[in-house]
């Protein structure tokens, strides 16, 4: 029941009470956090997750597993293998034998006998039959669409999609979003790097600062884990002041448009009830976009070839003009930023885990625009990041321990 947090958010402002007044108790560390075998923690939140680890070998094949579960709608099959793949990426030591799971939580039954199979043969049969199978590889190319979640992938194959270019008939009928996932699909599968996130950033910086001069922009994501790639970049923006907010998102895209820069955007507005919106998105304003970003000679022709974002200039020679990037760009009140950046920065399943944590150890709903006390009905502030994991009685991790 959180009808008091419906009272608090309903005139569209948080009404935060101060965190002092009720979080008393809540400060005391849990006595598992104080140990030194943090590894083996039983939440990934817990626990410290490198983004290069040992045991990848056997994660990457738990992964195929989760997703293989992931497209057969199997939510606890793939709950299962993804958090025995994250307990593995958090191991400080290369797994050498089975035995060394005995005291893994979540490591038994299926996961083991996997484990035991890569550790004995380095491969495992069921991950090698699901790598081959139609409807995996299928599955895997449709989600890879921008716009395209499982569900709409599985009707699209009942339906006997098998390529992209199926998607073409006209019976098909493909949201905006889509069509725009279809037609830069090339370049969307090409990894973002680092160095095209900053560039991007300074775009996006000139463009919002053209209207609010002092406004904050970050780069969230996989990025501020340290990853040197991903599959797209995001960023959060914040203002001390509400008010300077207010629009300003709107006529940066406007103004980005009007340079030729924007390929594709879809605005949501802020929703002032962001606890009925689904439970894996917020209620922050946010822009899901496509830029065309400048290129100079950054792609090899084969991989131009495959984009199609070729130029022909007036000597006929072919030249790259811009490469497809989506961008998530979220918009947050100062008071919520730090919850924000907690919830924009991941990985996904470090987010889930925190989220389960909050609720099944502390009785708290954690969002990106709060944490949420539901024994004492009130909204906790926080400064930082590292006062909310202190709220939650967790130690400090930081973004680059956070690849679970
Ligand atoms: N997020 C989340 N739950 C979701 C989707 C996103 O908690 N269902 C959070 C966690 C990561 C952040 O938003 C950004 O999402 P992505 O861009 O999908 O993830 P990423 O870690 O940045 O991965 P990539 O490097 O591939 O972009
Ligand atoms: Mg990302």
């Amino acid at each position: 029941d959180i009808g008091w947090f419906t009272e608090s958010m309903s005139s569209g402002k948080p009404v935060p009470v101060d965190a002092r007044h009720c979080l008393q108790d809540e400060r005391t560390p849990s006595s598992t956090a104080k140990t030194d075998h943090s590894a083996v923690l039983p939440y990934a939140c817990q626990r410290r997750t490198p983004l290069i680890h040992h045991n990848s070998q056997i994660t990457d094949v738990l992964e195929i597993l989760a997703q293989a579960a992931s497209f057969q709608a199997s939510e606890v099959r793939f709950l299962g293998f993804t958090r025995a793949a994250s307990m593995l990426k958090s191991l400080p030591y290369k797994l050498q034998s089975v035995e060394e799971t005995e005291n893994l939580l979540w490591c038994g039954g299926h996961c083991k006998s996997v484990i035991q199979e890569i550790l004995e043969d380095g491969v495992c049969r069921e991950a090698e039959e699901i790598k081959a199978s139609k409807h995996y590889q299928c599955m895997k190319l449709l989600t890879s669409i921008f716009g395209v979640g499982v569900r709409t992938a599985e009707q699209w194959y009942k339906d006997g999609v098998r390529r992209l270019d199926d998607l073409k008939d006209p019976k098909f009928k493909l949201t905006a979003e889509q069509r725009a996932g279809l037609e830069h699909y090339a370049d969307l599968q090409l990894p973002v790097t680092r160095e095209e996130a900053e560039r991007m950033q300074c775009m996006i910086r000139e463009a919002l600062q053209t209207f609010v001069p002092d406004i904050q922009i970050t780069m969230t994501g996989g990025f501020r884990r340290g990853k040197q790639q991903g599959h797209d970049v995001d960023f959060l923006i914040t203002h001390p002041d509400d008010n300077a907010l207010t629009g300003v998102l709107k006529k940066a895209m406007d103004w980005m448009d009007g340079k030729g820069l924007l390929l594709y955007r879809h605005l949501k507005e802020r929703s002032h009830a962001p606890y009925k919106v689904n439970r894996n998105m917020d209620g922050h304003e946010t822009c899901y976009s496509i830029f065309a970003l400048p290129v100079g000679d950054l792609k090899s022709e084969c991989e131009l070839e495959a984009s199609g974002v070729v130029h022909r200039t007036g000597s006929g020679v072919t030249s790259p003009i811009w490469k497809a990037i989506r961008v998530d760009l979220v918009v947050t009140p100062f008071l919520e930023y730090p919850y924000a950046l907690l919830g924009w920065t991941g990985s996904k399943h470090f987010e889930r885990e925190l989220r389960r944590y909050s609720w099944q150890e502390k009785k708290m709903t954690l969002t990106s625009h709060g944490l949420f006390n539901g024994e004492k009905k009130c909204l906790i502030l926080a400064t930082s990041e590292e006062e909310i994991f202190a709220h939650l009685g967790l130690e400090y991790v930081p973004p680059s321990h956070r690849n679970a």
